[in-house]
Parts: structure tokens; sequence; C-alpha cells
């Protein structure tokens, strides 16, 4: 029995633990620990928290998710107010913008904090005794909304603060926001359960720091990053907003990496490219970047217009977001048969590129939109990613139109269109019969990460189809120049072109040549880009990685059944039923057979197989520290002596290795009764065997 004094050294320690976790992964941007083991001190905590309510502190972790539903927000007034920014688009506005402060000051290229503008919610953290006491949104930047309970649930927002020297009392002031990668991820599953989907990070941030009730919050992915300081009591700042902004990031607030120092008007157009080359690459919707007078001093003679300061502006990106009028919504066959709704579009510039088709996702998107031909819509195009249509344009929606249907037959080979019990996607059922799932597949054979084919483009593909008497992959193999001009011919004559065949032989035939001594290159490949070619559903690089490394060969592969593929590392048994599925179609079988035949080849080793070694068929589970080895470095050692690691106990284990401090798992296994080895039973068992 732990005595109370255990329990609260425990307690300390693990909100140690989880608050030098979260520092690491928002403020230091370095994860220290996996997910699994983050829950599983939080877990712990909660636990010891039950036993022992008197060491429930409103700081600690755990009480980020537990208030109870509100019923509306209180109102916070802004004791010094939210200011807006002045918005600026061209580069004479920002040279005006200098100017006036250059001129006010009588200096030359002043010092300026650079940042990008994140898109998310402004809102205010304060601290009390270097505790999180209050949480607000801008609201109209006089009164805003108090959303303490909501912002206690995001773990980029600290508690309480780090370090030291911090004032009695400390408004922190930064945005909200949704990354792009859990925007993504969320908008997935609720898809996948036929839930609302938000419709951008910003969106999906504001929303869910209104949600009354903070469990809601809880699960919405969301981060923060400081950008001011509003009231102070009891303390100072540094004299310039750069170092305030390290001053805060060492107080245990998210800063973005993306800050920088410029001089002048060139150093913030420089800036301010440099960042717009970057957006794409940014793991958060940015809408422009942000420039601040540098020295308090300067900011406070420059003072204020109306609701913005002189001293800083927003320069912004073109808009993403444009409108323009649905003209058609037709249906876009893939490789896998998969039905996606287009919506063609009357032209539309977004952010410098013409926009005329938006993805409409799938049917049940269609329907949650209700997106109809005739409609004016928003499209919106961020970086490298497919334009989508965000929402209708109600108001402007013309008489007479129709909610939209999938089509019964696939527009492409006739075949009928069906949809699986729980799916999103309806699917042509034609298969290789359908045109369009040949060409997908062809595409995807040839593209770069795949076998590489250089040269073989959206166009020639479409060609060889229709033209070419391409059926299969298996088929470019066979082709010679002179078929390729025969094709090329064809194709001119359909379209009634000049014929370049005729007019410039030599060109013509030179293409051919290179498009044929690519296809040539390409059989010299390895099992693993082989695999991804094959387009098997449900294996992308990774699983090709992955199988290719265990089987070693190709026929180890084509041997294999369910207990063998779930033994490959992360396949489970709806991966394993895809691939056994694909090799099981008599046609696929024939088309590996035909590219072997046509000299596709790769180096080949023996299996790994699992069965081979001491631990064959085995499921070892990993919980708690181990002192001697990292987590990766067991799970290797073990996996080479045949075992397969799992990350979860279950009846089906074999043994548990628990190191120290480990928690739940054990207490699994203990329950049901799985042996359980210490770090060193296990370090004794490696050595034995030469793992
Ligand atoms: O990232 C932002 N959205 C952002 C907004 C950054 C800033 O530095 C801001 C801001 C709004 C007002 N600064 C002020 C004064």
């Amino acid at each position: 029995m732990k005595t109370a004094e255990d329990a609260r050294r425990r307690a300390l320690r693990l909100r140690a633990q989880i608050e030098d976790a979260n520092y690491r992964y928002y403020v230091l941007d370095e994860p220290s620990i996996a997910d699994a083991e983050y829950d599983r001190l939080l877990r712990e905590l909660e636990e010891l928290e039950r036993a022992h309510p008197e060491l429930v502190a409103p700081d600690s972790p755990t009480q980020r998710v537990g208030a109870r539903p509100a019923s509306e927000f209180a109102e916070v007034r802004h004791e010094i107010p939210m200011l807006s920014l002045a918005n600026a688009f061209r580069d004479e506005e920002v040279a005006d913008f200098v100017r006036r402060i250059e001129d006010t000051l009588g200096v030359k290229d002043p010092a300026f904090s650079t940042e990008p503008k994140v898109d998310g919610l402004a809102i205010s953290l304060r601290y009390e005794d270097g505790v999180f006491v209050r949480g607000a949104t801008r609201g109209d930047g006089t009164t805003g909304e108090d959303v303490t309970a909501n912002l206690r649930t995001v773990r980029a927002v600290p508690l309480h603060l780090r370090g030291h020297d911090w004032p009695r009392v400390l408004e922190v002031r930064g945005e909200v926001y949704m990354p792009k990668a859990a925007f993504a991820a969320y908008n997935a599953q609720a898809l996948k359960r036929g839930e609302k989907t938000l419709a951008n990070p910003r969106n999906g941030a504001a929303g869910s720091l209104r949600q009354l009730d903070p469990q809601v919050t809880a699960r919405r992915p969301l981060a923060f990053f400081a950008y001011a300081v509003g009231v102070i009591d009891g303390g100072t700042l540094p004299p310039t907003h750069s170092q305030t902004l390290a001053r805060l990031r060492e107080w245990g607030f998210p800063v973005s990496g993306e800050i920088g120092l410029a001089h002048g008007l060139d150093g913030l157009l420089a800036y301010y490219r440099r960042i717009g080359a970057r957006r794409d690459a940014l793991p958060y919707e940015i809408d422009g970047v942000v420039y601040k007078l540098d020295r308090y001093d300067g900011q406070r003679a420059m003072g204020f217009v109306a609701r913005a300061p002189r001293w800083a502006l927003a320069h912004k990106f073109p808009a993403q977001e444009e409108m323009t009028t649905v003209e058609a919504i037709e249906v876009q066959i893939g490789r896998t048969g998969a039905a996606t709704p287009v919506a063609r579009l009357a032209p539309v510039p977004v952010a410098g590129v013409t926009v005329t088709n938006a993805t409409l996702h799938n049917a049940d998107q269609v329907a949650r939109l209700d997106v109809r031909v005739g409609d004016t819509v928003i499209v919106r195009r961020a970086g490298d990613v497919i334009p989508e249509v965000v929402r209708v344009v109600p108001e402007r929606r013309p008489r007479g139109t129709h909610p939209w249907q999938m089509p019964k037959h696939c527009p492409v080979c006739r075949s009928e269109l069906v949809r699986e019990e729980g799916e999103a996607v309806w699917r042509c059922s034609g298969g290789l019969y359908c045109p369009a799932q040949r060409k997908e597949s062809i595409r995807h054979f040839a593209s770069r990460r795949a076998l590489d084919i250089e040269g073989l483009g959206e166009r020639i593909v479409d060609d060889l189809v229709e033209l070419g008497g391409v059926e299969s992959v298996a088929d470019l193999y066979r082709l010679r120049v002179d078929d390729l001009l025969a094709m090329k011919r064809r194709a001119e004559e359909r379209d009634g072109t000049v014929p370049e065949t005729v007019k410039k032989g030599r060109i013509a035939s030179k293409w051919a040549e290179n498009l044929i001594a690519a296809i040539a290159r390409s059989k010299d490949t390895t099992l693993e880009r082989f695999l991804y070619a094959l387009g098997i559903p449900e294996v992308g690089e990774a699983t090709a990685k992955a199988l290719a490394r265990h089987f070693g060969s190709l026929d180890a592969l084509l041997a294999a059944g369910e207990a063998e593929l779930t033994e490959v590392p992360d396949i489970g048994p709806v991966v394993a039923g895809c691939i056994l599925a694909f090799f099981r179609e008599r046609h696929n079988r024939a088309v590996i057979e035909a590219l072997r035949a046509a000299g596709v080849r790769w180096p080949e080793h023996a299996p790994r197989r699992a069965s081979a070694g001491p631990l064959a068929g085995k499921t070892v589970v990993l919980t708690g520290t181990l002192g001697a080895f990292t987590r990766d470095e067991a799970k290797e050692r073990l996996e080479a002596l045949g075992a397969k690691v799992a990350g979860s106990v279950s009846k089906k284990t074999s043994f548990v290795v628990a190191g120290s401090e480990a928690g739940s798992k054990l207490d699994k296994a203990r329950e049901l009764g799985v042996e359980i080895w210490d770090e060193a039973r296990l370090q004794t068992f490696l050595e034995q065997h030469g793992g």
C-alpha cells in the first residue's frame, strides 16, 4: 500500500514528466516521448488523483478536461483592448508604412520583428502568480468571451509558467489554430463516421473554442502561438518585442519558429517573399506576415489610429478562396474504381492560378454541402492541394435547381456504380474492363515513386489505352518504336491535327525511341517499388517497403497466407485481406508473370521468416522504461528473433516485458494472466539467443 507521501511524490513526478513532454512537443518542437507513453503517464496521474483527491490542483495536467458543459460564456472586458492590424496587399503600402515610421522617429531602416500571420483565432491568457486563471476570445476587441475551460484542454497552453522572473500578473496574447495535418485527419475521421466536417482550419479553431462542452473542444486538435503581451503587473519586460517573445518561450509559451528580425523596407519584403515561398510547407495555415516595430519606445512614440497600432502591419498574401459558379458536376473514376464527383467551374483565378475544376470528394460531401449545378460556390486552393468547393452561397442559388445524385453507371465504361456497406465511396464495378481504371493503374505504375518511366505522361497513357492496344502494364514492355509511331498517327487522324509524324518524321521517331528506352530502363527496379507499382489497395509505399523487407522475394510473398502477412510489422487483417484478394485475382497473377517474363527484375534476399527464430509466433508487448536499450532497439531485437511486437495487451499476448514505471499495460497483463518478464530476463534471453 502506498502512503499518502509516496502518492504525492509520484504525482509531482508525473506532472513534471507530462509538462516536460508538452514543453518539448509544443514549444521546442522536439517530441520526446511517444503518444502512447504520454497517455500512460496521464492515465496513471488520473488514477492517482482519483485515489487521493487532495492531490488535485487546478493546474494539474489532468484538469485540462473534465469541466462541465456551460450554458453560455461569461463576458470578459479586456483591460487593454485587443487591437486589430492594418492590412497591406501591395509592396507600396508596406513602403508607406515604413516611411511613416522613419519620418516620425527620425531613424533609417529601423528593426522590425517579423512573424507569419497564423490563420486562427486571437485569444488572451491571464496568469496570476504563474498560474493560468482565465482565457478569453478577442471578441470585438473590447469585450470577449470567457473560454477558460476550453483553453485548458489545449495542451499547447501552459497551465502554469516555467522558469522564473515572470510578472505577478501576466496576460499573454496569441492565436489558437488547428494544424493542417490535424485538420485533415479530423475531417477524414468525421467523413468516415458520417459526422460534420470542418470547412477550414480557421473555422475549426474558432468553432472548437466556442463549444459549450469542453469535452468537445478537448477532442479537437488545437495548437497555440503566443505573439504579444497585454496586461502586466509586478514585473517588467525587455525593451524590445523580439526579446519579449524569447522570454515568453522560456516561460513555456509556443512561439512560431518562423519569427525573424528585419531592417527597413527591403528586409521586410525579403521576409515576405521567403515566408511566401515556404507557405505550403508550413504545418499551419497562414494568410500573410506581420511586421512589428521592435523597440517598445518606438511603438509608444508611433501610437494608434482608430483600432490599429501605427507600429504594426499585416502584409497579406493573395486570397486563397474565391467565388465562382458550378457549370457541371461530373464523375471521375480512379485507379481502384473510386468515383469522385468533380465540379466544373466557370474559370476563376485563385491565388495566382486559374481554377476550372474542384473536387467534391464523394457523394456524401456533395449531399452535405448540397452543391447543385448552377450554384455559386466558394472554392479554395491551398498550396499544392487539389482545389475544393468549400461551401455554397445560398443567396445566389438560381431557381429550378435540383439536388445532385450519383449516376447509376460509370461514365467511362457504363458498368454499374456500387457502394459497399458503410463506405463513403462509390466504385465502378468494371474492374480492368474499365478504360479509366486501366489508365490510372498504368499512370500509377509509371509514376516517379513506382517504376519511374520518364515521358509516360497523362496524354500518352490515354492514347496508349485508346489507340495503342495497351491493356495492362505488361503490354508496355511489348511496345516497339513502330507501334508508338502508328499510335501517334492514329491520334493525329482522330484529332485532325497536322501530322507531325509525316512533317517531322525524325523528331517523332526520336520521341518514340526515348520512350521505349525509358520503358526498358524501368525493368531494373526494387521489390519495394514493384509492389508499390502494382497498386494493391491499401498498399502504399511504407507497406510495400515492409513487405519487401520481410519476405525478401516475390515468390515468398505470393506464398504467404493471412498468418504470415500479419506477422509483418503494421499489417493487420484488413490490409492482409486486400493483399490476398489482389493476388487471388487471376488477371493480376497473369500481369505479374508477364512483367517477369518481359524482364522486370529486382534483387531478392532470403525471407526474414519469423517462423525461423526462437520467438516465432510469439506476440510481445513492451511497457515502461527499459534501462539498457530504447524501445525501438528492444523491438528490433525481439523481431530479429521472430517475435511480433504489439502495442496493446490481449489474451493473444505471449508475454509482456515490463520496464520501470510500467503502468496500465502491466495491470492488464496481470489481469489476463499473461506472462511478465522483467528487463533482466529479457537481457538474458537476448544474450542466450544472440539477439
Ligand atoms: O498571427 C496572427 N494572426 C497575429 C495577429 C499575429 C500578431 O502578431 C498580431 C495579431 C493581431 C494583433 N498582433 C496584433 C497586435
